[in-house]
């Protein structure tokens, strides 16, 4: 464990040369807030300034600043930085893998390998992570050559971003260097969160027994803006999956849960999802449904390292 910590020192020391003091300082996952989620048009937020325009002091300041995380074997590279509030993440995957990008936010000096270091075991057995890491959402796991398109709610502070994705050795990317750090830093930016036209929810019992999304019936295609919020007392995430047959959902179960490979072109169906929140919080994903089956699923360990995707927090639905 040892040289893994001093490998993850060594990438972090180099990603802060790639990238700037400034660029890294900061990886604040603002709390998602407690946005009212609008029934409306996914029509995303007006688009006539550019991106500059958000920054600094002038401009639109209710425009989202763009934060681009490309995903690539095995890094990520990060262009813009937004101010701190409503901020829309881009993770373009141009790597051969799998890659996904999970947000924390990090209070005082505890560096990434202290980080992953520290959460590993608890997220395995379903425990709380310590008070100064705080799980912030960001893009799921999401197949070679998809973009993911999130917004996200960043307090002002900073934020590590890791790939927990094990393709193809089975080693997490996150080892072999993937991962970053990010500061929101300044007075937050007057943006707020795209309105939403598909809702969903996650809701578990607060006993660790029963677990579910709250979701349509169905859904109809096209693009479409999705708003995520935990309704729970745990944890919870919506990874999302686009069946490319008739796959029944016990299987789809089974691969997450790692009990079955995931069976030929399941892992171009990856298409993301928010990666995990906490209760109260809320964020939004863009998604071009098309007609087909959908799966949702949250495989984060409950209480005893028992997933919520096996305990009912997974749902088939059709986009017609
Ligand atoms: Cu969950």
């Amino acid at each position: 464990m040892r040289s893994h910590l001093v490998e993850l020192q060594a990438s972090l020391s180099r990603l802060v040369i790639a990238l700037g003091v400034g660029a890294l300082a900061a990886l604040a996952l603002g709390a998602c807030g407690d946005d009212d989620t609008k029934p409306g048009s996914p029509t995303p937020p007006p688009s006539e300034s550019s991106p500059e325009a958000t920054r600094g002091s002038g401009g639109d300041d209710t425009k989202p600043g763009t934060l681009t995380l490309k995903a690539t074997d095995f890094a990520f590279e990060l262009e813009g930085a937004p101010k701190p509030g409503v901020v829309r993440v881009v993770m373009p995957n141009e790597g051969k893998y799998v890659h996904q990008a999970q947000f924390f936010r990090v209070d005082g000096d505890h560096t990434a390998a202290e980080l992953i270091a520290t959460i590993g075991p608890l997220i395995r057995a379903g425990k709380s992570l310590p008070g100064w890491v705080t799980w912030w959402g960001g893009p799921g796991a999401l197949a070679p050559g998809e973009t993911a398109e999130h917004y996200i709610d960043f307090d002002e502070g900073r934020y590590i971003v890791l790939c927990f994705q094990g393709d193809p050795d089975g080693v997490p990317h996150l080892q072999k260097g993937q991962l970053a750090e990010v500061t929101f830093e300044g007075n937050r930016s007057g943006a707020s969160l795209p309105s939403a036209k598909v809702e969903i929810t996650g809701k578990d019992d607060g006993q660790g027994k029963s677990y579910a999304f709250g979701l349509p019936p169905s859904i109809a295609a096209g693009d479409t803006m999705v708003s995520f919020r935990n309704e729970g007392t745990e944890p919870h995430e919506m990874q999302l999956v686009r069946l490319s047959g008739d796959l029944a959902l016990e299987k789809v179960v089974d691969v997450f849960l790692k009990k079955a490979a995931p069976p030929a072109g399941f892992n171009s169906g990856l298409l993301g999802g928010p990666q995990v929140i906490m209760p109260g919080e809320s964020t939004r994903m863009r998604i071009d449904f098309k007609p087909g089956q959908y799966v949702f699923i949250c495989p984060v360990p409950g209480p005893g390292g028992v997933s919520h995707a096996g305990l009912g927090m997974a749902a088939r639905v059709e986009v017609k």
